[in-house]
């Protein structure tokens, strides 16, 4: 079964499209030790209002990728949620390659990447990988702060059809193209989830991060066409994040 394939299945029997950005502020070297205890004391309190939890380099910096980080993806994939590496892989193919080999034998599930590479050389590398080992790639396409009008939201020249297009319009098509299981798009941009649905078609699902602390609403972004919510500060910083959690995910069912 493919990622794409798989998130469905979770999201269905957990009843939930929430995706838990396990993200943790800054910690000096002698209080380290506390955020894997942190992560994993969130983990039990979240896990049955989520369907995969996204780790990003908050976790795999202070914990390691191969010490603290694979165990925690054990405990992930056995409360029956995935797990997707936040990477963001923006590298030559090679390097692209490498890296996501080392996450896929760290456990994950998927792992989100940056299209501005391109394919030859570049992207495609990354997809063999991920297809050789039955792993999910999702692709950025529109990010959710402020500064991503600068590139995401700027107009292109296609440089083999000449058409002029906005770059996330191209990074859609694109995703279509090169089979990825899912787009990012901030949930800060609902028109912006819309446009990209129309081009996707339920053909790649679409992330919306930036819910609550940056400003997106869950019930806008969900009724705009996301797929999934990532959410991580409005849980992992709240004194009751299973309540949280909860409240959003009874804001997209009303
Ligand atoms: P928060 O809900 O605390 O704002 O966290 C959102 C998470 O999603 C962070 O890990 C952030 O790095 C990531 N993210 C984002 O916020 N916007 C994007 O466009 C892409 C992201 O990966």
């Amino acid at each position: 079964m493919s990622f794409k394939y798989k998130m469905q299945e979770s999201a269905r029997s957990k009843h939930s499209p929430l995706v838990l950005a396990l993200d943790f502020p800054f910690e000096p070297a002698d209080n380290r030790n506390n955020i894997l205890i942190k992560a994993q004391k969130i983990l039990q309190a979240v896990h049955p209002y989520i369907s995969a939890v996204k780790i990003n380099h908050h976790l795999t910096l202070p914990l390691g990728t191969f010490d603290g980080i694979s165990n925690l993806v054990e405990q992930i994939r056995g409360q029956g949620l995935l797990a997707i590496m936040d990477a963001k892989i923006n590298d030559i193919g090679a390097s692209n390659q490498i890296i996501a080999e080392y996450y896929f034998a760290a456990g994950f599930d998927a792992i989100i990447a940056n299209p501005f590479v391109g394919w030859e050389e570049g992207m495609k590398p990354l997809f063999d990988v991920a297809k050789r080992l039955n792993r999910g790639v999702i692709l950025l396409t529109y990010m959710s702060h402020k500064g991503a009008t600068e590139g995401y939201g700027q107009t292109i020249i296609d440089p083999i059809t000449g058409e002029q297009m906005p770059q996330y319009i191209s990074f859609a098509k694109k995703a279509l193209q090169w089979g990825a299981d899912g787009v990012v798009v901030g949930a800060t941009r609902p028109e912006k989830i819309a446009e990209v649905k129309l081009i996707l078609r339920n053909k790649a699902a679409i992330y919306s991060p930036g819910v609550g602390v940056q400003g997106g609403g869950a019930e806008t972004a969900i009724h705009a066409g996301a797929n999934y919510l990532i959410v991580g500060r409005e849980i992992t910083t709240a004194s009751k994040p299973a309540e949280v959690a909860q409240r959003i995910l009874f804001s997209i069912k009303e």
